[in-house]
């Protein structure tokens, strides 16, 4: 695995995170399955280092903007599982009082500008917000994540563009997970996916998406030039999901082999993978790992608890939060 500068608690946390996300998708899919939960969602399960990797090379003034699969960016980006459950559930303590669901989670206090349910609808979110770090002097970082099929959104070239010209320190995090909805991406992808920023004059990498340090190494050293002016950057993350398009999704056997899944699954998983390094570089032994992993799966099914007693708004609330008070919106 590639090396990255952090230190021992850094690499501890980094797995911890990926547990939780791996986790919280465990119990959202069941919560569907049973019928507990509202509405369609998809799971992020597989994708974690992605998330995980360049979340934690970011503080929580900088930003990021999230899609449909978003669950890992909210958690990466220090979501609670209490307020995310609530979300999921149309609870009145979710991230957006119950009304946004799966794919409207955003989170403010982490700068979580939030998820969007519209392919490549957060990509002017992501590059407004540079827009405003730049215009304002603050020195905060944007990461847009969108998938590989978003990039045939003509909106992506657009703001890439504008980036570019306008040296904005944002960094456009692609997340290919091989498919869109149910076609591989190389059915309606031509040419490289990292070429096309670099025909606006970005500077862009691929990484393996399930290596969580070489995903953070990366980042870091991105972040750390965005903020002195030298974006925008592009990243192209390789990664894969292991649940079907959306939860609802019970047919992926006819676009992708099982022994394609499973090769994913036993050789490149990024929780696996971790692990075996942080036991073989004598950062943790086992003992200690499974002891975390148990810890967050309680921490779970206490948040999937108390979310699935709590209220619901009341119905006088329907309009509320809907409509904003544009004056207020602009102070
Ligand atoms: C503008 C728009 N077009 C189509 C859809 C339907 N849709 C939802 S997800 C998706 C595929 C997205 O693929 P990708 O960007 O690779 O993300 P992934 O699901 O693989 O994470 C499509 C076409 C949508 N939600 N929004
Ligand atoms: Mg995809």
């Amino acid at each position: 695995m590639a090396k990255a500068k952090t230190n021992t608690e850094d690499y501890m946390r980094m797995y911890r995170q990926m547990v939780r996300i791996r986790t919280f998708e465990d119990n959202a899919n069941q919560l569907y399955l049973s019928a507990k939960m509202p509405g369609l969602t998809h799971m992020y399960s597989g994708e974690e280092a992605v998330a995980v990797g360049i979340c934690e090379a970011l503080t929580d003034d900088d930003r990021i903007t999230s899609t449909h699969r978003g669950h890992g960016h909210c958690v990466a980006k220090g979501a609670n599982f209490k307020e995310m459950f609530c979300e999921l559930l149309g609870k009145e303590e979710g991230y957006c009082r119950g009304k946004g669901g799966s794919m409207h989670i955003a989170d403010q206090s982490h700068g979580n500008l939030g998820a969007n349910a519209i392919v490549g609808g957060s990509m002017g979110i992501a590059t407004g917000a540079a827009l405003r770090a730049k215009l304002q002097k603050k020195d905060d970082v944007t990461v847009c994540f969108f998938g590989d099929g978003a990039t045939a959104q003509g909106l992506l070239y657009e703001v890439m563009n504008m980036a570019a010209l306008w040296k904005l320190p944002v960094i456009y995090a692609c997340e290919n997970n091989g498919y869109s909805e149910y076609t591989k991406t190389e059915e309606i992808a031509a040419g490289s996916i990292t070429a096309r920023a670099e025909a606006f004059g970005i500077e862009a990498h691929q990484v393996d998406g399930q290596d969580v340090l070489a995903v953070n190494a990366l980042t870091q050293k991105l972040v750390a030039r965005a903020r002195k002016g030298e974006g925008p950057f592009f990243i192209e993350l390789m990664t894969y999901r292991y649940h079907g398009h959306h939860v609802g999704d019970i047919n992926r056997e006819y676009y992708r082999t099982k022994d394609e899944e499973k090769d994913w699954k036993d050789n490149r998983d990024p929780i696996i993978r971790f692990r075996a390094y942080l036991v073989d570089q004598g950062i943790a032994s086992e003992e200690e790992i499974e002891a975390m992993n148990a810890e967050i799966k309680e921490d779970a099914s206490a948040a999937v608890e108390y979310a699935l007693a709590a209220k619901y708004p009341d119905v006088s609330e329907v309009d509320m939060h809907v409509y904003t008070d544009i004056k207020h919106a602009c102070a």
